[in-house]
């Protein structure tokens, strides 16, 4: 079934464009983890979305939990290092990270990662990116998000202490960096408000995930 996205008062144009990053500004949560946050980075993030919608392969996934299969509540689509991305913008966002971030990060940004909350059912548990150099290393995870908006938590690795709530949709940049993927976790919870579509960009290195 598809779902209509009830656009932004504040983003009624149809002309996709992406703003300066030089408005980014840091959060830093302990332990070495920070968040950059960017609200807007993106500008006709409602025709993006469509476009996103309508013309990546979505995959739907099924997962073994607790001795069952269950189905994957969101739609994905994984674009590797190389691989043509679905929409130039998003090849123009990632090459606009890459160089904004090429010397704190050391290396630039590679793969892409897209997930479609098609309403608030649709969710992902808490976790870290924790593969490859997420593991041991400080690295960087940029989210670039369009659609309705939808809250992304973190907390500490392993929970307890503060959680940080961050709403994110209609163009909004949100970098997670430092130790962020090590010693603190993120999620996109269920919502029972009703929630439109939103669709999630992920840039990351080569071999994080
Ligand atoms: O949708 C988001 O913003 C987060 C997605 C995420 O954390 C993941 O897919 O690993």
């Amino acid at each position: 079934m598809t779902r209509h996205l009830q656009g932004s008062l504040f983003d009624q144009t149809d002309e996709v464009g992406l703003g300066p990053l030089d408005g980014l500004r840091r959060t830093h949560l302990g332990s070495g983890a920070w968040i950059d946050l960017l609200p807007g980075w993106l500008s006709g993030a409602d025709a993006l979305f469509e476009r996103l919608a309508a013309e990546v392969p979505w995959r739907a996934e099924r997962r073994e939990m607790y001795e069952r299969v269950v189905d994957v509540p969101r739609l994905l689509a994984f674009y590797g290092a190389g691989d043509p991305l679905p929409d130039p913008l998003l090849t123009e966002a990632r090459d606009a990270l890459s160089a904004h971030y090429a010397e704190e990060l050391g290396e630039p940004f590679t793969t892409a990662g897209l997930c479609h909350y098609r309403d608030g059912r649709d969710s992902v548990a808490w976790h870290g990116d924790r593969i490859g150099r997420g593991a041991r290393q400080d690295t960087m995870v940029a989210i670039l998000s369009v659609g309705a908006p939808r809250d992304l938590l973190l907390r500490p690795a392993g929970g307890g202490g503060r959680t940080v709530r961050r709403p994110l949709g209609h163009g909004d940049l949100i970098v997670m960096g430092g130790s962020c993927q090590r010693t603190w976790e993120h999620c996109i919870p269920k919502s029972t408000r009703a929630a439109g579509p939103r669709i999630s960009v992920q840039f990351r290195p080569q071999g994080v995930r």
